[in-house]
């Protein structure tokens, strides 16, 4: 394990515990009880002075907030502040006329569609760039920016290749002012044995073949995304048909540009699922392997998740699915290629470029799900990710919370149970008000076969749940919050220490602020 990761696992302790233990203790919990506290206090603090103390806390305001941005939002976290437009161009040295020059691309995301009084309406968004043409040495330069502690040269030639491909998909010039213009629809063909078909029950669609313009031109980081109505031109109502229409999007001149359009009836399931460490294996935990299997391995997935998500894609009518990820927008055709050749087609959604400092970056996937969630009113969302997302343990419940007919069901792989390098903890009180059936944290893909989630039966009985609705996997075993919930096969709450919990931080802060010394 690289060290750097102990030192963010601490600097997450000392934020943590200073953030929460602010507020004044309640005067009866005063008192450092908790056995798990004293042998680190023996073992980790030698003995720095008070006054360093507050020196060395305060200090480290700005290093906890950018260990904190990536503790809560992993590999995207890691991949804060990616360069963009101009700042790409100085950093390669490009004039205006070498960009001229370069062909415009286009990233055109995979749209939903919803069923309005206006027809269908299409919600088109990507972003309009040009990628310059970097020499291998700088591309080779760029990318040991990224890699912790492996030079770019130590890695397989293959690897290299790719680190360097996504090198040079982080450094391109986003264009501003375009406008995107013509888009061509058309139906898909069939996507036959190439990759897997467009989720449960896509058809060919019946018609709709036509070209738009979108309304707007991009923004200033070469972003569009807006919802347009299209011509029906033969296509099927959405309260006409419960099947998925799938049209294929071609965006003029531009090579990269094509995409599929889903085309969602206004009832059924829809699958909004994360894919950092839970369709594939990333490790967004372990730092130096995340970036690793980010930049320069192939993309493996998650033991045999495909087939769980095939098999709800084949036995689940009309099964809409739709892949929400946080990592930036760059990134995003890696991320596109891997699932459609591994996972049922969909729509997806990943980082627009104008969210960029670390609160914005934490507020993506609320703003992502609260838009498809109100673009269909009467579908059911079936969420899915893993406990290493902070961002995700707070969205998730809340989701189901502020829309409590939409949410079926919330699947949380936890990494830390078959990962002991996942060392980042997460919060369980969102959960707390939460009915058991419609959640499962859950350790392999193989203990969501066999449930009923059509039925609401998204909890298997033969997992226990061992929250404490609280902070869990804290360094030193330590658990925050309530507990009390004794679920499953007589599976009981770990070890919170329910009212000592305060205790626990208030000490914890002191000996993260004495630990920070030494790291
Ligand atoms: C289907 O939707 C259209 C457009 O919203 C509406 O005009 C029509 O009445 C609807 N048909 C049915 C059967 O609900
Ligand atoms: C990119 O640059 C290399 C080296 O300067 C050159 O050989 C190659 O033709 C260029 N490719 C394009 C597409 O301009
Ligand atoms: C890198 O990009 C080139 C050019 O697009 C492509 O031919 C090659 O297969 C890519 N390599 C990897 C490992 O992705
Ligand atoms: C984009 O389209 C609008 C409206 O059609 C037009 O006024 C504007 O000049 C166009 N901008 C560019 C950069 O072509
Ligand atoms: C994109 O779609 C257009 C129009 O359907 C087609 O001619 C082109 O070959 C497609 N490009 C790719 C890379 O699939
Ligand atoms: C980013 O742009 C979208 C529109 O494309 C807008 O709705 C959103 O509020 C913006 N977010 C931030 C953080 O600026
Ligand atoms: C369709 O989606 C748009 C955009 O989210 C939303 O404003 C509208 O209410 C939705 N229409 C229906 C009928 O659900
Ligand atoms: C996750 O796994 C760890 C390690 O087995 C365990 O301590 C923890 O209680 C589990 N968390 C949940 C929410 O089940
Ligand atoms: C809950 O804890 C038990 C006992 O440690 C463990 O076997 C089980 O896998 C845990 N459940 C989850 C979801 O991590
Ligand atoms: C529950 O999990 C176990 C172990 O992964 C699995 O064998 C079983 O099929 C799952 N489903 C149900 C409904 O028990
Ligand atoms: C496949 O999904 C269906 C529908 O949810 C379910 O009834 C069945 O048990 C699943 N099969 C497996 C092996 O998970
Ligand atoms: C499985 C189980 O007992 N879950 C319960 C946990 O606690 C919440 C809130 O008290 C209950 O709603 C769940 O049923």
């Amino acid at each position: 394990m690289p060290p750097s990761f102990y030192r963010i696992a601490f600097l997450q302790a000392c934020f943590l515990a200073l953030t929460s233990a602010s507020p004044a203790p309640r005067p009866n919990a005063v008192g450092p009880r908790d056995p798990l506290i004293t042998p680190s206090l023996v073992e980790y603090s030698p003995s720095p002075t008070r006054q360093e103390k507050r020196g060395v806390v305060s200090d480290l305001t700005s290093e906890l907030d950018s260990a904190w941005g990536k503790a809560t939002s992993g590999v995207a976290g890691f991949f804060q502040g990616w360069p963009t437009g101009d700042a790409v161009a100085s950093s390669l040295g490009l004039r205006s006329s070498d960009l001229a020059a370069l062909p415009t691309n286009v990233l055109n995301i995979d749209p939903y569609a919803n069923w309005t009084s206006s027809g269908w309406n299409v919600r088109f968004h990507g972003n309009v760039y040009k990628q310059p043409n970097t020499s291998t040495a700088d591309l080779n330069k760029l990318a040991n920016k990224f890699l912790i502690g492996t030079d770019i040269t130590s890695l397989p030639p293959d690897q290299q290749d790719q680190a360097r491909n996504v090198t040079a998909e982080i450094f391109v010039v986003q264009q501003g002012g375009v406008n995107v213009s013509t888009i061509h629809l058309e139906p898909a063909a069939s996507q036959g044995s190439s990759g897997q078909p467009g989720g449960g029950g896509a058809v060919t669609a019946t018609g709709g073949t036509q070209d738009v313009t979108l309304p707007y031109a991009t923004t200033r980081e070469g972003d569009f995304d807006v919802f347009l109505p299209i011509k029906s031109n033969g296509l099927t109502a959405g309260n006409a048909t419960q099947s998925i229409q799938r049209l294929n999007t071609h965006v003029e001149g531009a090579t990269l540009g094509n995409a599929t359009a889903y085309l969602v009836p206004e009832t059924g399931f829809t699958i909004v699922s994360d894919i950092d460490d839970i369709l594939r294996v990333t490790k967004i935990y372990d730092p130096a392997q995340g970036i690793l299997n980010s930049f320069a391995k192939p993309y493996t997935p998650w033991e045999n998740m495909p087939s769980i998500y095939a098999n709800w894609s084949a036995s689940i009518p009309n099964m809409h699915f739709h892949y929400l990820t946080t990592t930036p927008e760059q990134a995003t055709r890696n991320y596109m290629q891997y699932i459609y050749s591994t996972y049922p087609g969909g729509s997806f959604d990943t980082r627009p470029l104008n969210f960029s400092d670390v609160a914005a970056t934490l507020s993506i996937r609320k703003f992502l799900l609260v838009k498809i969630f109100q673009t269909f009113p009467r579908r059911k969302f079936i969420l899915v990710a893993d406990t290493s997302n902070s961002d995700v343990m707070r969205d998730y419940p809340q989701m189901a919370i502020d829309y409590p007919n939409q949410v079926q069901c919330i699947f949380l792989r936890n990494t830390t149970a078959t990962d002991p390098s996942d060392h980042f903890p997460y919060d369980t009180a969102g959960f707390k008000n939460l009915n058991q059936q419609m959640y499962m944290f859950f350790l392999h893909p193989n203990d969501l076969t066999n449930l009923d989630i059509q039925n609401g039966q998204c909890y298997n009985h033969s997992i226990p749940q061992n929250l404490t609705f609280g902070y869990q996997g804290l360094p030193f075993g330590v658990n925050t919050g309530s507990g009390g919930n004794s679920s499953g096969s007589g599976g009981k709450t770990g070890t919170a220490p329910a009212s000592g919990a305060r205790v626990g931080m208030v000490v914890l802060a002191a000996l993260a602020a004495a630990v920070c010394v030494f790291l």
